[in-house]
């Protein structure tokens, strides 16, 4: 199933960045005014509410939610049942989408939650150290095909990955963070396959997040010609 509601604004507004707000060079709002022309949506992780709180998750929320993705990543993992009560308090919270580990058992009952925000399984993460995924790659691409999944996140520092999720997942929504501050260049993670890039301090940590999202939709954009 691919995740609708993403696809259409990033048809709409003309850009494939998903703007990260970890670390904020500005408050919440005014920094998502900033950028709000050049990204697709934001993602909310537990930085921001443990820094912002959930409040300010709401504000966002109100105010963008209708021209903004709104994903939230927990990076769950979990007991299924709790993992299927997550899943539903994020989607009753009013994000459209959220990021979740594909521990046995957690995706498949995540996924049958009624009325859910979009889920998208985390394949591979973007640093060196993280080799126990990988080591079971192919499960997790298995996993999130069986359990029906929109997407997947992959890491743009390991295009290879990336490649082989866009061949294997032919349907699915590939969000890929690793650009930018991890070293992975602005528009390498579409050129092989990725949907949509996750930029978080190239844009949020710049003196001029609004110059920086331009640049980052832009460098996206051309690979995509
Ligand atoms: O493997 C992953 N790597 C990663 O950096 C999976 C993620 N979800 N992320 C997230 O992407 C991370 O939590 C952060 O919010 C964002 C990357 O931010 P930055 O490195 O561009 O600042």
């Amino acid at each position: 199933m691919r995740a609708s509601r993403i696809l259409r604004l990033a048809e709409e507004k003309g850009t494939r960045v998903l703007v990260a707000l970890d670390f904020l060079s500005f408050e919440p709002l005014r920094l998502v005014e900033e950028v709000e022309e050049y990204v697709v949506g934001a993602k909310v992780g537990i930085p921001f509410v443990l820094r912002w709180g959930l409040e300010a998750f709401a504000e966002l929320r109100d105010r963008f939610g209708d021209s903004l993705y709104m994903l939230c990543d927990f990076k769950l993992a979990d007991i299924p049942e709790v993992v299927a009560e997550e899943v539903r308090l994020i989607g009753e919270l009013g994000f459209d989408g959220a990021i979740l580990h594909l521990y046995p058992g957690g995706a498949e009952r995540a996924a049958r939650v009624d009325r859910r925000p979009e889920l998208f399984g985390l394949l591979s993460m973007t640093h060196a150290e993280s080799r126990l995924l990988d080591l079971h790659f192919e499960e997790l691409v298995e996993m999130a095909r069986a359990a029906g999944l929109e997407g997947c996140v992959v890491p743009a520092t390991k295009p290879h990955l990336i490649r082989e999720a866009r061949g294997r997942l032919p349907h699915a929504v590939l969000l890929s963070p690793g650009v930018g501050a991890q070293g992975a260049p602005i528009g390498s993670a579409v050129a092989v396959g990725a949907d949509f890039e996750i930029v978080g301090r190239a844009i949020t940590s710049s003196p001029d997040p609004r110059s920086a999202a331009r640049a980052a939709r832009e460098a996206i954009n051309r690979q995509l010609k």
